[in-house]
């Protein structure tokens, strides 16, 4: 794609900068030809799911990548994080952060817990551990760390909380594969680590997750709940389920790994690219992965300030959209603002006042392969533009 020359917004009238819609989130695509070689193969053997050849293949591949004992495939990272709530045996409440995606609490709610909000910290937008002291009651058995946006809760510190406080924790790192903390993996934290292999995340199996462990009981209790293909020695386990992963997930992920190094690397330029061309733009901020060694870099986070920037970030995102770029509002409204939360409990829709703030704030641009630099440039170049003509924009807005 060429970078189209760009004066004025089609929201102004002008012509929409993009043919087709950029899609927001990484959708990275191996070619047809490697595509189909190992789709062929599958056929060949006949053997669609319960953990085939290509599913042990893959969780060898990311145990090694990952630097941990054990990492077990799943079919997705919210199945994942509901069957590890199981796995670890968790009573009464688990504290989460308010700032994270559905998956988060549902998995807590699912498994019959009561997930326990907490805000998070305004600069990283990560669960902040004073917040969750404060929360810590008799009744309380975990804590559920999110890694966000490629960057890093700091799990040294949460596990150090959760010990002096005779909790489990565990991690919900499904943005967080290929980040590292202290020279270690983000799989290496807590009783296990669940990680997104979502279409739209940096390692890709169309829908995937996986759980890390070091810990040899847990590996065994996650391969029987997930169901008993491929869990060596049955345990006694008190319920079991279907998290497998298909072949077909398998060689999807598969292929991505073999891109995942081009992968990494192309995030980071992209990434340093908007951060270059929206430096000085007022009122937007980008959120650099600072709280962790190495990010996956794969998410672009947007903070949006009306005052400075002119306009709000709901409008910011109207003008993208008739310019025909997807951006995205991760995570709003907070979950304690969600459907049953909200019901469940009223009294604390106030409680959260940065997670509030974000929500209001917070937006994501497109990135991953169907985007180029030409593609990036186009993009901040509008996004300038909206700031130069706020003030037409906001009497357009009424
Ligand atoms: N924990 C956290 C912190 C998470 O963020 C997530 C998921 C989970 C746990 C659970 O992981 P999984 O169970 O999904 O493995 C997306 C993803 O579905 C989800 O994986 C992700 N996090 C969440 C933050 O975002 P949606 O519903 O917002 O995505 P969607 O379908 O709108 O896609 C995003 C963009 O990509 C759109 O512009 C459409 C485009 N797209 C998407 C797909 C899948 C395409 O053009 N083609 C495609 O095939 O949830």
């Amino acid at each position: 794609m060429k970078r189209p020359s760009i004066n004025s917004l089609a929201i102004l009238g002008a012509a929409p900068a993009f043919q087709r819609r950029i899609p927001v989130g990484q959708l990275n695509f191996p070619e047809w030809e490697r595509f189909e070689v190992v789709f062929r193969d599958i056929f060949t053997r006949q053997f669609y799911t319960n953990q085939g050849p290509l599913t042990d293949e893959l969780e060898e591949k990311l145990r090694s990548l990952l630097g941990v004992k054990h990492v077990i495939c799943m079919t997705n990272a919210t199945i994942a994080l509901l069957i590890a709530a199981k796995v670890l045996d968790l009573k009464g409440k688990v504290i989460c952060p308010a700032f994270t995606f559905t998956a988060t609490a549902q998995s807590i709610s699912w498994a019959g817990l009561e997930p326990i909000f907490c805000d998070v910290d305004p600069e990283t937008h990560q669960i902040s551990s004073e917040k969750i002291a404060a929360l810590i009651d008799d009744d309380v058995s975990a804590i559920l760390g999110v890694h966000l946006w490629g960057n890093s809760c700091n799990p040294e510190v949460l596990e150090d909380l959760a010990k002096q406080n005779n909790l489990q924790i565990y991690f919900d790192a499904a943005h967080a594969f290929g980040n590292s903390f202290s020279g270690k993996t983000a799989g290496n934290y807590g009783a296990l680590s669940v990680f997104s292999l979502h279409a739209t995340k940096v390692l890709n199996a169309t829908e995937g997750g996986c759980v890390s462990t070091n810990d040899d009981y847990i590996a065994s209790k996650l391969r029987n709940i997930r169901s008993s293909y491929g869990a060596g020695r049955p345990i006694s386990i008190p319920i079991t389920g279907n998290g497998r992963m298909s072949e077909a997930q398998a060689a999807m992920a598969l292929l991505s790994l073999e891109d995942y190094p081009m992968i990494l690397k192309r995030n980071e330029t992209y990434f340093k690219l908007y951060d270059e061309l929206l430096n000085g733009i007022p009122g937007i901020r980008m959120l650099y992965p600072v709280a962790t060694d190495t990010s996956n870099y794969q998410y672009v986070v947007l903070e949006v300030s009306p005052d400075k920037f002119g306009i709000s970030r709901d409008l910011l995102m109207k003008v993208l959209k008739a310019e025909n770029i997807a951006s995205r509002k991760y995570f709003s409204p907070g979950l304690h603002k969600t459907i049953p939360y909200c019901d469940d409990f009223p009294g604390q829709l106030d409680s959260f006042p940065i997670t509030d703030y974000l929500s209001e704030r917070i937006m994501q641009l497109p990135c991953g392969q169907v985007v180029t630099t030409d593609c990036i440039y186009a993009i901040c170049k509008i996004i300038k533009l909206a700031h130069e003509k706020a003030p037409e924009l906001n009497r357009l807005n009424g």
